[in-house]
């Protein structure tokens, strides 16, 4: 007979107060409080939450026969971090065809192609930073992944506006979970940089401008959706969009790498002793250990019972990113930096979560997971073998509540000189 149990309630007409405060941890510290991975909640303007964790809750989670993206976007979210109608809020045949548009853009050749642009543009930037009093690390790798992206999806992009580049893009993924000026930065990137990739879509499409075949761009403007039909430019825009802004937001991946190797000194002998695979386990211990994408937003599909809860219809269903990949039944002492927990691990599609999990071509797992490690492996062979600099003394804090989190200095560098 299956079994029925009330949840534990975070009481209160709406709770988002309390997740802005509390932030990464206001699942877990519910989580811990209530001594079950599962509570209900209200969020949004009082709409029932159901917030969960671990593995299982993933597995769930992921299940699409049970959850849909449909409707669980909030606007702010959708004129800041996503755009309207975009592949994050789609559901079933069209978004499985909508997917394999983007799994397209991650072949082996073309991961190549983006850890050589990613070495040529840290050789163009250490020359720069080598003449620098001081390089602010967060700030700089935005504008170097700017141009990785640019380059990689085939968007022509001027030096000149690198920066209002850089920083638009930026602002898209810094103002989500923002209020007030922060935010409104980003509702303004958003139209602006619509505007600009927009204009190129039209370009191409009526010939007058020229675009790689295979790049991201060029596979955008002439993708087809099951109608067979072009996609209107805003939305090819949105996509591309969906390419290049997550690329620029590896940069707090930069900075976490630099705060890691600051932090664990012993680190970075340890990486300069061994290969390639242990940078690749320092990468992952840095994108499972530091807070950056908080949790997934969904809403349920059907009704269904689930470990003595009842889903219903509608209700918001919050997975605990940041908590599941802290959770102790899954991480031993969870709390401790330690890429040597990664030696042998068995790959599990529900139990670690930086960039979402389940199915990359069914579900809505991140298709930029595989970039994002190379990207961070070239930056850790950089960092450890390619170039010195020193850290002077500064605020490296980062917060638990701000999203995403940062240290609170940028991660400030002086003295950057290449190693020979
Ligand atoms: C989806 C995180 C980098 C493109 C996601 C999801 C997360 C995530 C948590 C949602 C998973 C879900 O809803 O279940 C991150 C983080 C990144 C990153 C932390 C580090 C910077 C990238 C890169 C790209 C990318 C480099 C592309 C080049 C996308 C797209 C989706 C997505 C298009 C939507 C997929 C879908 O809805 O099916 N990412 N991502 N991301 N990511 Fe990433
Ligand atoms: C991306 O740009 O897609 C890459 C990751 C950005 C992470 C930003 C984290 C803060 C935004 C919170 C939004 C919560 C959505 C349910």
């Amino acid at each position: 007979m299956p079994y029925r149990e009330q949840l534990p309630i975070d009481k209160g007409f709406d709770n988002s107060f309390a997740l802005m405060t509390e932030g990464y941890k206001y699942i877990t510290n519910r989580r811990e409080r209530f001594g079950r991975d599962m509570f209900e909640t209200r969020l949004l303007g009082g709409q029932k939450a159901i917030c969960f964790a671990g593995k299982d809750a993933a597995k769930v989670f992921y299940n699409e026969e049970k959850i849909m993206r449909k409707g669980a976007a909030p606007k702010r979210i959708r004129q800041t971090i996503f755009g309207e109608k975009a592949i994050q809020t789609m559901d079933g045949a069209s978004h499985k065809h909508r997917k394999a548009l983007f799994m397209s853009l991650m072949s082996h050749e073309s991961l190549e192609d983006v850890v050589n642009i990613t070495r040529n543009e840290y050789d163009n930037f250490i020359l720069k930073w080598e003449g620098m009093e001081r390089v602010v690390l967060f700030e700089e790798s935005k504008q170097l992944l700017t141009s990785i992206a640019c380059k990689w999806a085939g968007v022509p992009l001027h030096k000149n506006e690198m920066k209002q580049r850089a920083n638009e893009l930026a602002a898209l993924f810094d103002s989500a979970a923002a209020f007030g000026p922060r935010h409104w930065r980003g509702r303004q990137a958003r139209n602006s940089s619509e505007r600009w990739i927009k204009h190129m879509i039209e370009q191409i499409r009526s010939g007058n401008m020229e675009v790689q075949e295979g790049t991201a761009l060029h596979e955008i403007a002439f993708y087809r959706d099951t109608s067979g039909n072009l996609l209107n430019s805003q939305i090819a825009a949105v996509e591309v969009i969906n390419i290049l802004r997550p690329i620029v937001a590896i940069a707090v991946y930069i900075a976490f790498c630099a705060l890691a190797l600051h932090d664990y000194p012993e680190q970075m002998n340890k990486i300069k002793e061994k290969d390639d695979a242990y940078d690749e386990m320092f990468v992952q211990e840095v994108r499972r250990y530091y807070p950056f994408f908080p949790f997934a937003a969904a809403r349920v599909r059907r009704d269904f019972l689930w470990n003595g809860h009842d889903f219903k219809k509608g209700n918001l269903v919050l997975l605990d990113i940041y908590g599941t990949n802290h959770h102790p039944d899954i991480w031993e002492r969870p709390w401790e930096f330690n890429p040597d927990r990664f030696t042998d691990r068995n790959d599990d599609p529900f139990d670690f979560l930086p960039q979402g999990g389940g199915d990359y071509h069914k579900g809505h797992r991140c298709p930029g997971e595989w970039l994002t490690i190379e990207v961070m492996k070239v930056t850790v062979d950089t960092f450890t073998r390619k170039m010195e600099y020193e850290v002077p003394k500064q605020n490296l804090n980062y917060s638990m509540t701000r999203m995403p989190s940062l240290p609170k200095s940028r991660f400030v560098m002086t003295n950057v000189k290449r190693k020979l």
